[in-house]
């Protein structure tokens, strides 16, 4: 493509998607996110932008997926998805901001020079995939990524409203297809179609119900749930609220974040002693499951529980494979509770390895494992699988005595049955079902494997949340620079205390955590650590309070 035709690109940026404001915006955990009116030229200069990453990246198809995924209604965001379903590779994050960032008149140039930084080669055919969650500002950014994939004369295909995950997929399966088939539908067959097929190898028995309740947080997860459950015959009964319906806002006191940070019950599911829930979020990315108890208290089982379900299953499916040489490791984040982390290395006998926030940093870290699992406390997370450990397992299932080959069946179901791209509510769903049928264990069963510590979460909001600098995967904060050793010294006066803070990628505050030997400690400790961040870190608004 000759620069003189790049004329359009500011041509379609003046004309339709001009910048109409001058807040700087960042490419931050999980893409660009904030407040749906200032996006859509940046959506536009992403479409730009996909274009040209697939043309460096030989023509293979790029994913746009326009979602806020857990922030609330009036927030949307863009994310841009690699190849392999993988997020963009983090040195292209800087290339993002900048375009995302230059005046329209500078647009045109700035494009230019990032063709040439990439060494693009524009005479190149590019293929966009489009996806969008439920938001009413998504079919217009939507839009926008088109005008930005076609003022460099991509092909742009839009798959409508998808979860995230399904966009992911459908961009592996297009650059792959020894992964299956690129459309919804072809989603459907792989990861429930394996989900179906375990169902027939497993009887349900002892303390397993084949009841499950699910709160879709009023966004597209639920309603792909709603697709699904027709499809499934009696093998799993799924039970939905919060499907967007009955003025229902989407993430509003509901879904999996909720339910995590505030550690309630989402509204408009009736709490009902020992009753199996699972939360998911706006675009189906993430899932935490809960229950009441008989006192009614909250009882959850977040990403950590998952992960070493997950892990622990596998384990014992590699045992009787009699294929334990294979590596099987578990990534987490500083986020992960203390007790879930001395599970998995004492009990479990796993390596963790721990990272910083962010999908795509446990993904990385994941992928040096045979086998590895990664999960965000936050319910974030999947199961990577190596070639080497599929065609052994593959092996086995052909070769290897009548159990281990029932047992390797199993798992290589299993490994269809996941959405290996990045963390997949209804895919973790399938997964967690399987393995607590296979155990015929219910949620208490479940949550009898190790004790978490009490923890507590809370937001600070302050003038410039970057003013926040950490080290250690999030886990020690290097400025403002008396701040880490206040931390620790509110820390060493609590037993088992742990807490740390750092700025949201996606939300336009502080993150605080900490954990501690009771409920009371964790709370009080929390909030102590909040008000030194507002302190000395330009609190904005009320001084947090501490606990009464
Ligand atoms: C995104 C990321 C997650 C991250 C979460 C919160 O999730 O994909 O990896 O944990 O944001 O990030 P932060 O604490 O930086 O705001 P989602 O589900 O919103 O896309």
């Amino acid at each position: 493509m000759p620069p003189s035709s790049l004329r359009v690109v500011y041509a379609f940026a003046r004309e339709m998607h001009p910048k109409t404001t001058d807040i700087f915006i960042e490419y931050g955990t999980a893409g660009f996110r904030t407040k749906a009116n200032l996006l859509e030229h940046v959506v536009y200069r992403m479409g730009l932008l996909a274009v040209i990453r697939s043309r460096c990246k030989n023509g293979r198809t790029i994913g746009m997926m326009i979602t806020a995924s857990h922030n609330l209604e009036p927030d949307n965001g863009v994310k841009l998805i690699d190849p392999d379903g993988e997020m963009l590779e983090q040195s292209w994050e800087e290339i993002a901001t900048r375009l995302a960032n230059v005046s329209d008149n500078d647009l045109e140039s700035t494009t230019e020079q990032v063709i040439k930084q990439v060494n693009a080669d524009m005479g190149l055919k590019a293929s966009v995939y489009i996806g969008m969650d439920t938001r009413y500002t998504s079919p217009r950014l939507a839009a926008a990524a088109v005008h930005g994939v076609m003022a460099l004369k991509g092909t742009a295909k839009e798959f409508g409203i998808v979860t995230t995950p399904m966009l992911h997929f459908c961009v592996k399966c297009r650059n792959d297809n020894t992964y299956g088939t690129p459309t919804e539908e072809g989603y459907y067959e792989k990861i429930v179609g394996a989900f179906k097929n375990i169902r027939q190898k497993l009887p349900v028995f002892g303390h397993y119900n084949t009841t499950l309740h699910v709160d879709g947080a009023n966004g597209v997860g639920g309603k792909k749930l709603n697709i699904i459950k027709k499809t499934l015959d009696g093998e799993l009964d799924l039970v939905l609220y919060n499907l967007g319906g009955n003025g229902g806002k989407l993430n509003l006191n509901c879904g999996a974040d909720y339910v995590k940070v505030s550690q309630k019950p989402p509204v408009g599911v009736e709490p009902v002693p020992f009753q199996r829930v699972a939360s998911l979020d706006g675009d189906g990315d993430r899932i935490v499951y809960y229950y009441v108890d008989d006192s009614n208290n909250m009882c959850l089982l977040d990403g950590d529980r998952i992960a070493t379900l997950l892990a622990s299953y596998i384990t014992e499916s590699l045992k009787a494979c009699d294929a334990t040489h294979l590596r099987l490791g578990l990534v987490q984040t500083a986020y992960a509770n203390g007790g879930s982390t001395k599970y998995i290395t004492e009990d479990l006998k796993v390596p963790v390895t721990c990272v910083k926030t962010g999908v795509k940093h446990l993904h990385h870290a994941a992928l040096s494992y045979d086998i590895g699992v990664y999960f965000e406390a936050n319910g974030h997370g999947t199961v990577v699988y190596s070639d080497v450990a599929k065609s052994t397992i593959a092996k086995v299932a052909q070769e290897g005595d009548t159990e281990q080959r029932k047992a390797a069946q199993l798992l290589l179901n299993f490994i269809d049955m996941t959405n290996e791209t990045v963390g997949d509510a209804i895919s973790d769903l399938f997964l967690v079902e399987t393995v607590l049928c296979a155990r015929g264990h219910d949620v208490r069963q479940w949550m009898d494997s190790y004790k978490d510590l009490p923890c507590r979460q809370l937001k600070v909001t302050v003038e410039d949340r970057n003013a926040i600098k950490t080290t250690d995967a999030e886990r020690k904060c290097t400025s403002p620079e008396a701040l880490q050793g206040q931390i620790d010294e509110l820390v060493s006066k609590y037993n088992s205390g742990r807490a740390f803070v750092r700025p949201s990628g996606t939300e336009d505050i502080v993150r605080v955590y900490a954990e501690a030997d009771t409920q009371d400690s964790a709370e009080k400790l929390a909030a102590e650590v909040s008000q030194a961040v507002f302190d000395l870190a330009g609190g904005v608004g009320d001084r947090p309070s501490l606990p009464a």
